[in-house]
């Protein structure tokens, strides 16, 4: 089985990280709590990728926390990363899937309910949903989709769901209210200069969120 625990997804912004790295700020924020570490870096090539994500695999070993690598299909299977994450525009999902193998988690990012739909749960594990607010993290996101889109999206997507785009601490009862799975952030706990409190916040609140 494929199974991914959602509830709290950093995914990584070399840029925001700067200050102590993404490796430094993976460890702190699985310390507070984040159960999956996305690799995302849209300016590194594949052997930058690599050496990145074999850090990252190192840094994670033992916690529990999964690894996922954005977008670049040869790094995510020569680091040996729990997940592959594509979006809309990258290789389609049958064509990830027959890269991957049937081991690896394959998440797919999905801005519409007819894409959500279109989500075929034998080869996609689970999706990525959003953005539910505008955000400056990515410069070219979709429409935003607010909480009722989001609500929309998951009840017609047959897969987990993972929420994106400027969500927050405070938005964790919203998030799941909506029946997501769980929450994916970047600035929240990237752009802090104290990544294990910031995520411990966000795990506080998804704690005490009944389920
Ligand atoms: N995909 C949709 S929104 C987004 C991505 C990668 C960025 C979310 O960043 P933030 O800082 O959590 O709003
Ligand atoms: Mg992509």
């Amino acid at each position: 089985m494929r199974t991914i625990d959602l509830s709290l997804y950093l995914v990584l912004d070399p840029d925001l990280c700067a200050g102590i790295g993404m490796v430094e700020t993976a460890r702190a924020a699985v310390a507070g709590g984040a159960s999956v570490v996305q690799l995302r870096d849209k300016h590194a090539d594949t052997a930058l990728m690599i050496k990145t994500g074999r850090a990252l695999k190192a840094a994670l070993s033992g916690t529990g926390a999964l690894l996922v690598v954005n977008d670049d299909v040869e790094a995510a299977v020569a680091i040996g990363a729990d997940a592959l994450h594509i979006g809309q525009e990258d290789m389609d999902a049958p064509t990830a899937r027959a890269r991957i193998g049937d081991a690896m988690i394959l998440g797919l990012s999905v801005e519409t309910e007819a894409l959500a739909g279109r989500v075929d749960p034998a080869i996609v594990d689970y999706a990525g949903i959003g953005p539910v607010f505008a955000t400056s993290t990515k410069a070219d996101h979709k429409e935003p989709i607010g909480f009722d889109g989001l609500a929309r999206l998951v009840r017609a997507c047959p897969v987990p769901a993972v929420a994106i785009g400027g969500l927050k601490a405070a938005h964790v009862g919203n998030v799941f209210a909506a029946g997501a799975d769980g929450l994916a952030v970047v600035s929240a706990i990237c752009g802090t200069h104290d990544p294990e409190a910031a995520a411990r916040e966000i795990f506080e609140h998804i704690r005490r969120v009944p389920r």
